[in-house]
């Protein structure tokens, strides 16, 4: 579990909320993956919207919070809970209700979800490429603020960096074709395990809904709008998608504000006018 200790918080005043809340965003994945969570077990919560795109994320108020500038972040009478995945375990211990984890597969299910973790910044690079059409640089006054802030937690401090380094790249070269290629390569090869296990079982770890389903249904999100080929290449897994982007509680998460599905479409147009689309760009 991630969880930052009370004394390391400067933005002491979360700690007298009362409750759940979490600080999310609309159009943060991982936030989605939380709320589908909170959503299926109809768990109360209270929102904080931290708006990613106006740099809310780099301000002292959120960086008292959590010094990497990411969301989301559980905020539980006073425990503080980062890491998206961390947030489900520690909520899953929390309400065991209508488990979404097998007690006998929770060693299996860190495992699994570390690896989705990992595999994070892929999923940056096909969102920032096809879905934000090279939108959302961040400015360099905030990237400047983040990266001089100083929090009581050297760990955090450092590994805050790759954050500065990634959009400080993304600021001078975009998102290059062979990232973009990269990340697909990575994709396929989970795909390709999922489509073998999908011939054999309804959801991605047995017969029953999990975690694992929710995180990946969120990556699998993100390149079904921006054009990756589940239909022809990976079937079973495209109908797995399909069977929970349908449900209410998946749907409402991820139905982008309109303004996102015009700037996608510009993307997708766009790239594929350049020969870069996600089919151009699949390995061979
Ligand atoms: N490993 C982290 C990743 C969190 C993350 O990267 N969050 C993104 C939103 S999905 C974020 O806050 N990005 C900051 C930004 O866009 O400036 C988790 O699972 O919680």
């Amino acid at each position: 579990m991630t969880a930052i200790p009370i004394q390391q918080i400067k933005t002491k005043e979360i700690l007298d909320w009362k409750g759940l809340h979490l600080l999310n965003f609309r159009t943060s994945s991982c936030s989605q993956k939380l709320r589908i969570y909170l959503n299926l077990k109809k768990i109360d919560w209270t929102s904080h919207s931290v708006n990613l795109a106006a740099g809310k994320n780099y301000t002292e108020w959120f960086l008292g919070i959590n010094p990497k500038g990411l969301i989301p972040v559980l905020v539980d009478n006073g425990h503080v809970e980062i890491e998206s995945n961390d947030i489900l375990m520690y909520l899953e211990k929390k309400f065991p209700q209508n488990p979404l984890i097998d007690e006998l597969q929770e060693e299996n299910m860190n495992t699994l979800l570390k690896d989705e973790d990992n595999l994070h910044e892929d999923i940056r690079n096909i969102a920032y490429r096809y879905m934000f059409g090279g939108l959302g640089k961040k400015s360099s006054k905030g990237l400047e603020v983040f990266k001089n802030y100083k929090s009581s937690n050297s760990e955090l401090d450092k590994l805050k960096m790759k954050e500065v380094e990634f959009y400080e790249t993304y600021g001078e070269e975009g998102i290059t074709d062979k990232a973009v290629k990269k990340s697909l390569v990575n994709f396929c090869e989970r795909y390709e395990k999922f489509e073998d296990d999908l011939s054999n079982q309804k959801y991605l770890m047995g017969d029953k809904l999990s975690m694992l389903d929710l995180a990946w249904f969120i990556y699998s999100y993100r390149l079904y709008i921006s054009g990756f080929p589940f239909r022809t290449l990976y079937p079973k897994v495209s109908t797995w998608f399909q069977d929970l982007y349908v449900r209410n509680e998946f749907y409402k998460e991820v139905n982008d504000p309109l303004i996102l599905k015009l700037i996608r479409q510009y993307a997708k147009i766009s790239t594929a006018l350049r020969g870069k689309s996600i089919l151009a760009l699949m390995p061979k």
